[in-house]
Order: structure tokens, then C-alpha cells, then sequence
């Protein structure tokens, strides 16, 4: 079977959007696939953070993962695989500054400001290292990732021209088209984890009466027609949210007129799938040595898959 490959970085705390666009989908591909799914700590560390809140969203998000029911995977934590570390210094000795330099993300997020963290400049060598390792066939890849992933072929293919046939070259995909849940107060951006304390963010692990008040602020517009409630994204983006997180979430859109009886059921629903996952997340967080021995075991199986990847990677570019 293929290999599929994910991490999520623990740069908030995990969202709807995370659940119903990353989290379920990782979860169907267990059934037809070898996953490793992780928690890429290092990635976090590409700017401005603190210690104590990257130690606990770090735990807090692998928990949420078995919580999620990925426990027919191999989870680690990205830093408990130090091969990914190794790689990517051999492949930051393969790309070019001109090509780093231009990569989107780092113009967007560094602002050309001399204080931005070198690793934000790096870190599309780090995310190749990661794919590399576990020779994955195809990524999957937004629009917002294409790019990197556009370099790591190009790396892998460099690295193999110049000192052998050593990585897989993977293909890019394009995704199914998977739900994009917007946030509630700004329909028009994506609900995001490191969104500051937003009010129209919903995260896992907040409870219902924080749900609620999230979904009732929810902006929607003043159209009070008998058709109000319907799909438009153009003109109706906050109602056209409320209406793909109701049926993510299960709920049934047929009947409703008003945006009250909208947000009530969208409440509804979302409570309903958030329920579960707390219930199996409170478990698991009551039992930490049973979490991580699950990461302990996933960082050895990671280790072991990774290490003649890694080991053929140094012999060809030369190291003893
Ligand atoms: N709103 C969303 N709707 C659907 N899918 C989403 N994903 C993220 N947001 C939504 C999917 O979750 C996985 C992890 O993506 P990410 O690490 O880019 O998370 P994020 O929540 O989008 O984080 P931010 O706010 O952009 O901050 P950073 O980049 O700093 O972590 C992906 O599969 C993504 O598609």
C-alpha cells in the first residue's frame, strides 16, 4: 500500500476547520494506506515563541490526534525523529539562497525584517527533509504549499543528479477538495489555529457555551427573504460557512428559513461532533503515560523507517 505523510504544526490551538479539512480526511486515509502523521515542534520554531506554550501545544495536539481516532497510524513527534533535523542540513547543502529567497511564505511572514529567525529561512529544506524520509509517491498539496513542495523535487532531484539516485522524487496532487471552514467573524479568511483569540474561531476543546456564543455572533448579512438561508459564496459567505459546517457536521440544511434556526442547528451539530472527541481526549489526557508511550513507539517506527533514507542521503553527499 502507499505511504501518506502529514504533520500539523503546534502553533495553536486546533481548530474546526483543522478537524473537518485535515484531521477526518487523515483519519479515512488509515483504512487504504501506510500514514505517519506528527506534530511538527520544529516547525514552531521558525518564529517568535514561547517555551512553556510550545511544550504544552505540543502535547496537547498529539493528544488530540489519537483523540481524533488516528490510532491506526504511526504518530511522532517531528523532533523525536532527529533524522529530519540531519536531512535537512544536507539538503540546506543542496539549495540555493536565490531559491529560498524567493519562496512566498518567507516574504510574507519575515516582512524582510533582520530580526526574522534563520530557520524561517530554511525552513522549506526542513518540510523537504520531511516528505524525503518517508518516500511517499505523491503529495497532496494546497495552493498555499505548492511552492515547497515544487522545491523539494527540485532538491531531491539536484541531490540525485549530483551524487546518486538516492530519494524518490514525489508527485504533486491536488487534494480532493476538502471542506474550507471560514472564520465565523471574518467569513472571507479561513479559520486559522494561530489566529489570535478571535471570536469567530471554534476550537476542539471548547465547550458547548463557548460554541454557542461563537455561532451566535456568526456575521451573516440582513437579508430576510424566504430564501435567506442558501448557499452563495459571492453573496451570502458567512451563511454559505454556517451551511457547509452544518452538513461537515452531520446536521440536515432542509427546512430552515431563519438564520436563528440556522445557528441553533449549526450549534447542534457542531456540539455534537465536538462531544465525542472531548470525551475520548479527557480519557486520553487522564492517562499521559499511555499517550506517550503511543508517541514513543510511532518516533521508533519513524526512526527505523527513516534511517536508510537518511544513512544512503550522507554516504553519497560524502560524509564518513
Ligand atoms: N479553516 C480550515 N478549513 C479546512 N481545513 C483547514 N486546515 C487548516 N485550517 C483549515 C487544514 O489543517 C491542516 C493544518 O493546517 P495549518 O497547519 O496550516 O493550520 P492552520 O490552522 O491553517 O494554521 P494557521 O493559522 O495558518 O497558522 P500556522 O500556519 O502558523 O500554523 C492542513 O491540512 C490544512 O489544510
Amino acid at each position: 500500500s502507499h505511504t501518506v505523510l502529514s504533520l500539523i504544526k503546534p502553533s495553536g490551538s486546533l481548530t474546526l476547520g483543522n478537524l473537518l479539512g485535515a484531521l477526518l480526511p487523515m483519519g479515512r486515509q488509515q483504512d487504504s494506506a501506510r500514514c505517519f502523521y506528527g506534530v511538527a515542534d520544529l516547525h514552531a520554531l521558525t518564529v517568535p515563541h514561547d517555551p512553556g506554550r510550545l511544550r504544552a501545544l505540543t502535547t496537547e495536539t498529539a493528544t488530540l490526534l489519537l483523540a481524533a481516532g488516528l490510532d491506526r497510524s504511526t504518530l511522532f513527534v517531528q523532533s523525536h525523529v532527529p533524522a529530519h533535523s540531519e536531512l535537512a542540513y544536507l539538503l540546506e547543502s543542496t539549495a540555493h539562497v536565490g531559491e529560498l529567497n524567493r519562496m512566498i511564505q518567507f516574504k510574507e511572514k519575515g516582512h524582510g525584517r533582520p530580526a526574522t529567525r534563520a530557520s524561517l529561512f530554511t525552513y522549506p529544506t526542513l518540510m523537504a527533509a520531511d516528505i524525503l524520509l518517508y518516500r511517499p509517491e505523491q503529495v497532496p498539496v494546497g495552493d498555499d504549499q505548492r511552492q515547497h513542495v515544487e522545491l523539494t523535487r527540485d532538491l531531491a532531484l539536484r541531490f540525485n543528479n549530483a551524487y546518486g539516485a538516492v530519494f524518490a522524487v514525489p508527485e504533486i496532487v491536488t487534494p480532493p477538495v476538502a471542506a474550507r471552514v471560514m472564520d465565523l467573524a471574518d467569513p472571507t479568511a479561513k479559520m486559522g489555529k494561530s489566529s489570535a483569540e478571535g471570536p469567530g474561531v471554534i476550537r476542539l476543546l471548547d465547550r458547548p457555551d463557548v460554541v454557542r456564543r461563537a455561532v451566535a455572533r456568526a456575521v451573516t448579512d440582513s437579508d430576510t427573504g424566504p430564501d435567506a438561508v442558501r448557499p452563495d459564496r459571492e453573496a451570502k459567505p458567512g451563511v454559505t460557512n454556517l451551511l457547509e459546517v452544518l452538513v461537515a457536521c452531520g446536521g440536515d440544511p432542509a427546512g430552515l428559513t431563519t438564520y436563528g434556526a440556522l445557528k441553533a442547528a449549526v450549534t447542534d451539530a457542531v456540539v455534537a461532533t465536538l462531544e465525542p472527541l472531548q470525551k475520548r481526549y479527557r480519557d486520553l489526557a487522564a492517562d499521559p503515560a499511555h499517550v506517550h508511550d503511543v508517541y514513543a513507539d510511532g518516533a521508533a517506527t519513524a526512526r527505523q523507517v527513516t534511517a536508510p533514507v537518511l544513512a544512503a542521503a550522507r554516504a553519497a553527499i560524502g560524509l564518513t
